[in-house]
């Protein structure tokens, strides 16, 4: 028996450092890491399994060779030898008759390694292929309004909250997502400190806030802006802050701020005009106010003004400049790595873009030429992107050559015509840094792999040498690769020596408190030319959006989607346990608009609008408002009554960053029998 220490490698703001308890080839016990401080000793209820993930009856044992119609599930077992001689020929006849813009790499976020990460990538950055257009599910949204507003760099330190004097979760599930922040702010909460939640739903953190305000989807901007109106009527905004720090104050607080009275924010937002006056008081009153911004909130149509309003507020009382404020979406921006030596090592400059969130409408309208070649890793995108209904079709063309390497048989995999075994994080070597927190971590494997599964970094090495790419990134060890990381990096990162990190011993490297700038003034940009130069909204701000609006007029509700607490995504879905404890596919929906469909809770349910059908079960509660139908988690149409909620959502984009508009989804619910 020993034990290893790694890092947590799952798509997740925290980051954890894991104590892994290993005997012989199997890993016996994951726990948090007690010497991070951040981790504090814990991990989360998902990562406690991991080594039910690691060592799942459900993991693929050998590479597949598809041997039925494609999502038919019918394969057969093939050697590594075998299979990998088919995808080089079949690539490099794809190549030599369309040319390599003929082919897709898809690989996102599952392992949060920078060298699993990023080397997939950069195998077909360097073959010169179509692009993906990476991180539009997910984030592209929230960062681009942010970097638009402070410029690209991280927000307060996620461990500074204990000198906090209020805390606001603004759209963000802690319990969900952050868990780790959650544990940091019940320090602060011993003082007395208050913790507020604005989140539609009554999530698990909204229950164990003090405060919860359930705001109208959609609406976060006016709500942002109603602060911002009545902060200046009250003469509470720090106005020697925003005269050295920000940029357009004057301009907003005459030409927008003046719309936003407390009445109408309180009709836009749904939320009584006295909360909205109490909230304003309580964080004009704070010196201190921590903003843990989510992500949720600007995966709709116009999520970017949300997120430049919300991330505009503290600016307005100074509490950007004191330890303990300010705001955090995103800590990745202050990391400052050269990962582009893995993910562009060589290649030309510009090829052909393919946005992730368009993966199905580009499948099969993309021409000169279509894609014929298809390369999936670490991603799930028949569950995962909208227009999921869409992506299945274009999977399923029969004239696409499509590879898949996951540890599992997913929704996608089954249309593959070549699946690959993949390794798990805790079988493999990496370079870690947070996208929550300022830690940086190299992790050994804990373990070897398991069967005949091969890491993304192994595959992608061996494709590139099949295909002759010569960089030298292919031929190196990760221990090798890992000084180019830090190659010309500044700030806090440029202090660290890469070699002192492989004794697997967990570093900070956080920016001095006082949040920094990095836009083109230097100043927090509440006027943006960047985004008048394209004709959007230079300065935050709330419209009712038009498409919306339209499709609020066809359906009656409107869907919400959030993460699942023990099935994030579809990452989980091989842990029999942890499917069973976030129990089958579900929807929620207000007792009043059950009621008024007859529906009754744990009845099978049929969730429809024009794009598609599917079907869940139902749960009646008030955690949610009415009008509001929320489905938490993306689950895979095997677990489900019928298909996955992404069937019913558009890949329309949204106003910053071209990110996925989950949140802009209009639909209805009937008893499933109606159509049966
Ligand atoms: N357990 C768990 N952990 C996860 C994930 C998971 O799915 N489950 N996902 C991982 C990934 S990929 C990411 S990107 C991160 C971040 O994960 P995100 O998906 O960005 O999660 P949150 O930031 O909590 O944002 C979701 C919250 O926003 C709320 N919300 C939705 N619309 C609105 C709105 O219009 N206004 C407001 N105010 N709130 C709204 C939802 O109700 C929900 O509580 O977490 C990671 N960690
Ligand atoms: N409706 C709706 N849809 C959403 C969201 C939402 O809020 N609402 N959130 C979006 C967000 S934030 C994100 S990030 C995406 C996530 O979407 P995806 O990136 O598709 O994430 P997962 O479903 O977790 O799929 C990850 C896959 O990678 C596999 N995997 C794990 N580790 C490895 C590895 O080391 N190597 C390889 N090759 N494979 C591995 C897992 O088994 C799993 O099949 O979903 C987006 N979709
Ligand atoms: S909280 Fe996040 S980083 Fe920590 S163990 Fe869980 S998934 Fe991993
Ligand atoms: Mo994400």
């Amino acid at each position: 028996m020993k034990t290893v220490r790694v890092a947590c490698a799952h798509d997740c703001p925290d980051m954890c450092s894991l104590i892994a308890q290993v005997d012989g080839d199997r890993i016996t016990k994951i726990s948090g890491d007690p010497d991070q401080p951040f981790t504090a000793g814990f991990a989360c209820a998902k990562v406690n399994r991991d080594a039910e993930l690691v060592h799942s009856p459900e993991r693929l044992k050998t590479p597949l060779r598809r041997t039925g119609p494609k999502g038919s599930r019918q394969f057969e077992a093939v050697s590594w030898e075998e299979a990998l001689d088919e995808i080089e020929a079949k690539w490099k006849a794809i190549i030599a008759q369309s040319g390599p813009l003929a082919l897709l790499g898809y690989a996102y976020s599952a392992h949060q390694g920078q060298m699993n990460r990023h080397i997939v990538n950069g195998l077909f950055y360097a073959m010169g292929t179509s692009r993906l257009q990476a991180g539009t599910v997910c984030d592209s949204c929230c960062e681009t309004a942010w970097d638009l507003t402070l410029g690209p760099v991280g927000g307060a330190d996620p461990e500074s909250v204990v000198d906090s004097d209020l805390v606001i979760a603004w759209g963000c599930d802690l319990m969900a997502v952050n868990v780790h922040f959650w544990a940091k702010l019940e320090i602060a909460r011993k003082r007395g400190v208050q913790v507020v939640v604005i989140d539609p739903r009554r999530s698990r953190t909204a229950v164990s806030a003090d405060w919860h305000l359930p705001i109208r989807i959609g609406t976060d901007a006016a709500l942002a802006l109603g602060i911002v109106h009545i902060l200046v009527r009250d003469g509470l905004c720090d106005r020697a802050y925003l005269a050295a720090n920000t940029l357009g104050f004057d301009q907003w607080e005459r030409e927008t701020v003046p719309r936003f009275t407390p009445d109408y924010v309180s009709d836009v937002t749904g939320l009584p005009v006295a909360d909205i006056e109490k909230l304003a008081a309580m964080y004009g009153a704070a010196k201190r106010s921590f903003i843990r911004i989510g992500e949720g909130m600007t995966r709709l149509a116009r999520g970017g003004q949300a997120l430049r309003a919300v991330a505009t507020l503290p600016a307005v009382t100074g509490a950007y400049g004191r330890p303990g404020g300010g705001a955090l979406l995103l800590t990745a921006g202050s990391m400052d790595f050269n990962f582009s030596a893995v993910r562009k090592p060589s290649g030309p400059a510009a090829t052909r873009l393919v946005n992730q969130t368009l993966l199905g409408r580009e499948l099969l309208e993309m021409n000169d030429p279509p894609l014929r070649a298809l390369f999936i890793a670490a991603n799930n995108p028949a569950v995962t992107c909208p227009e999921a209904g869409k992506v299945r079709e274009g999977l399923a063309r029969g004239d696409l050559f499509t590879v898949v390497h996951d540890p599992f048989m997913t929704d996608t995999a089954a249309y593959a015509d070549i699946v690959l075994p993949a390794t798990t994080y805790l079988e493999t070597e990496d370079f870690y840094r947070g996208y929550g927190n300022y830690y940086m971590q190299y992790s050994p494997a804990a373990v070897a792999p398991q069967g005949e599964a091969w890491s993304n970094f192994r595959l992608a090495q061996e494709l590139a040498r099949r295909m002759g790419v010569v960089d030298p990134v292919f031929a190196k060890t990760q221990k090798e690769i890992l000084p180019e990381f830090f190659r010309g990096s500044t700030g806090a990162v440029a202090a660290v020596e890469p070699s002192s990190l492989f004794d697997g011993v967990p570093v900070k490297a956080a920016p001095p408190a006082g949040q920094s700038f990095a836009t083109p003034s230097g100043k927090l940009e509440i006027y943006s030319q960047a985004l008048a130069d394209q004709g959007v909204p230079p300065m935050p701000d709330w419209q009712p959006d038009e498409q919306e609006v339209a499709d609020a007029g066809k359906w009656p509700l409107r869907l919400l989607t959030a993460p699942s607490y023990f099935q994030p995504h579809t990452a989980f879905s091989g842990v029999a346990f942890l499917r069973q404890r976030e129990g089958e596919p579900f929807c929620v929906l207000h007792p009043q608009d059950a009621a008024q469909r007859g529906l009754a809770n744990g009845a099978k349910v049929r969730l429809f609008n024009e794009r598609a059908a599917i079907g869940l079960l139902l749960k009646v509660a008030d955690d949610v408002q009415p009008g509001v139908i929320l489905v938490p988690g993306q689950r895979p149409g095997t677990e489900a009554v019928d298909g996955t909620v992404n069937m019913l959502c558009s890949d329309r984009l949204t106003d910053i960053g071209e990110g996925a508009s989950y949140q802009s989804t209009f639909l209805d619910v009937e008893a499933w029998e109606t159509r049966a």
